[in-house]
């Protein structure tokens, strides 16, 4: 049995990215350790029961306890957390807030957060994603993109449907309209928040194709439970096909804006 094991033992959710697995070794490790606690915890409580049991001749004991095993075993936890944390977690931690993708292949697009959806903004043909503010937004325009961006022109949106190829890179830029959201992408091992004025940004390579529920990870109103998404990793030409078609059609659609806007200035 590997270390890992005990997470799927557990019911953890099979991961499906390329640094995931690194996440899950020490999910492992953490589990582990959290077994051995509850179990030595649990035992002592039941060693408490017995002893502090109410008796009829009770009797206080001034001096308390004169070993040093709980010492011992205080430093022990200590010792073995640090090692979670400064050789795993931040190891980990940093491997991913640095080295994001560089490739040519790398997907960019965007995951906007809104009560209670997302709108996730692909950049289209020319793999160019527009900037986006969120004075812009209006019924016209809700995703708030800037319209004198000519990276926008071909740009489309899904909404609550995020289509990804397997095993290319893709860096989604997390963000949101109005309250604080978080982009979890449980079978990915990556989770972002998606807080109104901040611009930031994950990274992940899918590994498996496949169908999974995308979940808001924060609380963010009264409608956070029905904020259900849906990740859908395709092959790689079946996304091509749906980008390409899609960036064709949103291409055609500003195109056709553009040329009916100056008859309506006129109005
Ligand atoms: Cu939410």
């Amino acid at each position: 049995m590997s270390i890992s094991e005990i997470n799927e033992l557990i019911g953890q959710t099979p991961v499906a990215s390329e640094h995931g697995g690194l996440v899950d070794h020490m999910l492992g490790f953490v589990h582990w350790f959290m077994l051995v606690l509850g179990v030595g915890w649990s035992i002592y409580l039941c060693i408490a029961f017995y002893r502090f049991r109410q008796k009829k001749t009770a009797k206080a004991d001034y001096l308390g306890v004169q070993g040093h095993a709980t010492t011992h075993i205080e430093i022990g936890v200590v010792i073995v957390e640090a090692i979670l944390l400064l050789g795993f977690a931040f190891p980990l931690w940093s491997r991913q807030a640095d080295e994001y993708p560089t490739s040519p292949d790398t997907i960019r697009m965007r995951a906007l957060g809104e009560k209670f959806l997302w709108n996730f903004q692909y950049p289209g043909e020319d793999r160019l994603i527009s900037t986006w503010a969120g004075v812009n937004v209006s019924p016209a325009n809700t995703t708030g993109k800037d319209l004198h961006d000519p990276n926008g022109k071909d740009d489309f949106i899904s909404l609550n449907t995020m289509k990804l190829p397997v095993g290319r890179p893709v860096i989604v830029d997390v963000a949101s309209k109005d309250v604080i959201h978080n982009l979890a992408l449980v079978p990915m091992r990556a989770a972002q928040d998606a807080t109104p004025g901040v611009k930031a940004h994950m990274w992940f390579k899918p590994t498996k194709t496949g169908t999974w529920d995308i979940i808001c990870g924060q609380l963010c109103g009264p409608g956070h439970g029905q904020m259900k998404a849906t990740l859908e990793v395709l092959e790689q030409k079946e996304f091509d096909d749906w980008a390409k078609e899609q960036s064709a059609a949103a291409l055609k659609k500003t195109q056709e804006s553009e040329a009916a806007a100056p008859i309506a200035a006129a109005h």
